[in-house]
C-alpha cells in the first residue's frame, strides 16, 4: 500500500506496508486505489461520450470519491463493490467503444515529486469536495461547474502534463470547491432555515438516546422525524453539532444536546455507551469491542461487521438498539474538555452579517483589535494544543472565529464579549468555511480594501481531504499569511511549497505566542 493523503501519515511521510495509522489495511488501501483508478477511467471514457453522462454517473463519481476520503470506508466489500459499478458505468458510457485502459495509480505514486504533489492536490481535494457534493445532491441541489469539474480534474490526473499545466488545475479545485460549498450552503440553509445563535447541553438526560455523528444533515433530519414521539432522544457528536442551530432541525424537541468531542476521542467517549452510534460520514475510527455492537453506518460509510443502513434510510436497527440498551439510568453530565457545560454554535453568514454594523464600529473604534479564524479538523497526533493555547492567550480584544471539529479543543471556553459580541463564535462544519469567506468579503468590502489587509488572520489546523479543498479555495481566493498545522501536508513537496510560500506567504504554525506576536504586531 501507499497512502500519504491525511496529517496523520506514517513518519509523516507515507503509510506503507501491511497498515496505516488510521487502520486503514493494506488490501483496503490497494481496493481504494483500484476505485480511483476506475473513477479515472470513467472520467476519461464520459469526456469522450459526454452525451451518455446521466446522473447515474455522477453519483458514481462522487460516492466512488467520497469513499476514499479518510476514515470512511474500512469495508473490503463495500469498496469491491463500489469498482464493479464504476466499470459497468464505464462499460455503458463506452457505446462506441473506444480503447482504454485502466489508469495506474503508480502513474501517480512513483511520479517526479512535484507532479505527484499537484496531481496529489487535485485527486485530494476532488475527495473532498466530493462529500460536499453529495450531502448538496441528496437535497436535490446540484450545479453543472461543480459537477463536471469532477470529470475535468479527474482527467487531468491521468495526463502527462507539466507543473506548468497542472498548477491552475490545483487552483481551479479551489475555485470550484468554493462553488461546492456555497451550494451546500445554499442547500442546507434552504431546507433547514439559516442558522441562530444557540447554546448546546452537554449533559445526557436519562432514558434511551442516539448519537448522530459525522456531517450529513439529512440523515439527522430523517433519523429525528422516526424518532418522533419514541421517547428516544437524540444527541449530535463531532460535525453533527452545528445541527442545532438550524430552525428546521431544532423544532424537534428530543434533539437534546451535544455527546463528547472531536472524532479522534471516539475510541474512549464510545466505551460501553449504553446508545447507539450512528455514522454518517468520517471520521469513523477502528472498532472497539466495548461498543462494537452499537455501531452503526450510513451512506458510503463502511466498517466490516456493523449493520449499514440502505439508501432507504429505515433506521429501526438503530432505534431498536437505543430502546434496548435503555441509555443512562439518571441525567448525566458530561462537560467539554475545559471543563464547560455547554457548547456555543450557529455564527453562520447571516448571523454574522446581521449585525455586521456593531462589527465594523467596534473595529472603528479599535474596541475589536483582530479576528483569529481559529479552525480546521482535530486529530490525535500531538502537537495540536497549539490551538487550545493559542485561543486561552489571545488577547481580550480579538474575536476568535471557528469551524470543523478542531473546535472542541475550546469550544467549551467562556472568553465573555467584546463590543457586545461573544468572543467565540462557532460559523459551523468544515464546510461552513463558505460562511467564514463571505464574512471576510463582507467586511472588505465595508472597510474598502482587500481581504489581506482586513484585521484578519487564519489559523489553520488539517488532517483530512476536506481540509485540502477548502485550502485549495482560500488559495484561489487569494488569501494569503495562512498559518497552518499541526504539520505540512507530506503530499506538498519542496519546489511546491516554495510556491505557496511565495505566492501566499503560507506558514507552519509555532508556538502560541510566537504566532500572536506575529499576528498582532
Ligand atoms: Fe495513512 Fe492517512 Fe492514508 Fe490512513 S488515510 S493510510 S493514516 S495516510
Ligand atoms: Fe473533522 Fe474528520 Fe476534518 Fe469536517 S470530522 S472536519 S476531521
Amino acid at each position: 500500500m501507499f497512502c500519504f493523503q491525511c496529517e496523520q501519515t506514517a513518519g509523516s511521510v507515507a503509510c506503507r506496508g501491511k497498515a496505516g495509522v488510521c487502520g486503514k489495511k493494506e488490501n483496503t488501501a490497494n481496493l481504494q486505489d483500484a476505485l480511483t483508478s476506475a473513477l479515472i477511467s470513467l472520467a476519461c471514457v464520459a469526456k469522450e461520450n459526454a452525451m451518455n453522462v446521466t446522473e447515474q454517473t455522477h453519483r458514481i463519481i462522487l460516492e466512488g470519491l467520497f469513499t476514499t476520503v479518510t476514515n470512511v470506508s474500512f469495508d473490503d466489500a463495500a469498496i469491491s463493490r463500489q469498482i464493479e459499478i464504476t466499470k459497468n458505468e464505464t462499460e455503458k458510457l463506452n457505446r462506441n467503444k473506444s480503447d482504454y485502459k485502466a489508469y495506474e495509480m503508480e502513474n501517480i505514486w512513483q511520479a517526479n515529486e512535484d507532479i505527484r504533489s499537484l496531481k496529489s492536490l487535485i485527486l485530494f481535494g476532488l475527495r473532498g469536495m466530493a462529500a460536499y457534493a453529495y450531502h448538496a445532491f441528496l437535497l436535490g441541489y446540484k450545479n453543472k461547474e461543480v459537477s463536471d469539474f469532477f470529470y475535468q480534474g479527474l482527467y487531468a490526473i491521468s495526463q502527462d502534463w507539466s507543473m506548468e499545466k497542472l498548477l491552475p488545475v490545483v487552483l481551479e479545485t479551489g475555485k470550484v470547491n468554493l462553488k461546492c460549498m456555497e451550494l451546500l450552503d445554499k442547500a442546507n440553509t434552504e431546507t433547514y432555515g439559516n442558522p441562530v445563535p444557540t447554546t448546546v447541553p452537554l449533559t445526557v438526560e436519562k432514558g434511551p438516546f442516539i448519537v448522530v455523528t459525522g456531517h450529513d444533515l439529512y440523515d439527522l433530519y430523517l433519523l429525528l422525524e422516526q424518532t418522533k414521539d419514541k421517547g428516544i432522544n437524540i444527541y449530535t457528536h463531532g460535525e453533527m453539532l452545528p445541527a442545532h442551530a438550524y430552525p428546521k432541525l431544532k423544532e424537534y424537541p428530543h434533539l437534546k444536546g451535544n455527546f463528547g468531542t472531536a472524532w479522534q476521542n471516539q475510541q474512549k467517549e464510545f466505551d460501553h455507551i449504553p446508545a447507539p452510534v450512528l455514522f454518517t460520514t468520517n471520521c469513523l475510527m477502528p472498532v472497539k469491542d466495548s461498543y462494537r455492537d452499537r455501531v452503526f453506518t450510513t451512506e458510503v460509510v463502511a466498517y466490516p461487521e456493523m449493520v449499514h443502513i440502505d439508501d432507504e434510510r429505515d433506521y429501526t436497527p438503530v432505534i431498536e438498539k437505543a430502546l434496548e440498551l435503555g441509555g443512562y439510568k439518571e441525567d448525566t453530565v458530561f462537560t467539554g474538555i475545559n471543563g464547560g457545560k455547554t457548547v456555543m454554535t450557529g455564527f453562520g453568514h447571516n448571523t454574522v452579517l446581521s449585525v455586521a454594523d456593531k462589527v465594523i464600529d467596534a473595529v472603528k473604534k479599535g474596541d475589536i483589535r483582530h479576528f483569529l479564524l481559529v479552525g480546521g479538523c482535530d486529530g490525535a497526533k500531538p502537537g495540536r494544543n497549539y490551538y487550545t493555547d493559542f485561543v486561552k492567550k489571545s488577547p481580550q480584544d480579538t474575536i476568535i472565529l471557528t469551524l470543523a471539529c478542531g473546535k472542541f479543543r475550546f469550544n467549551d471556553l467562556d472568553l465573555g464579549t467584546v463590543a457586545g459580541l461573544p468572543r467565540i463564535m462557532d460559523m459551523g462544519q468544515c464546510n461552513d468555511a463558505y460562511s467564514a469567506i463571505r464574512v471576510a468579503i463582507a467586511l472588505a468590502e465595508a472597510f474598502k480594501c482587500g481581504v489581506n489587509e482586513l484585521p484578519l488572520t487564519l489559523v489553520l489546523s488539517w488532517y483530512e481531504q476536506k481540509a485540502v479543498c477548502i485550502l485549495l479555495t482560500l488559495l484561489s481566493l487569494g488569501i494569503k499569511n495562512i498559518y497552518l498545522g499541526p504539520t505540512l501536508p507530506a503530499f506538498v513537496s519542496p519546489n511546491v511549497l516554495n510556491y505557496l510560500v511565495e505566492n501566499f506567504n503560507i506558514s507552519p504554525i509555532s508556538t502560541p505566542e510566537e504566532d500572536l506576536k506575529k499576528i498582532l504586531g
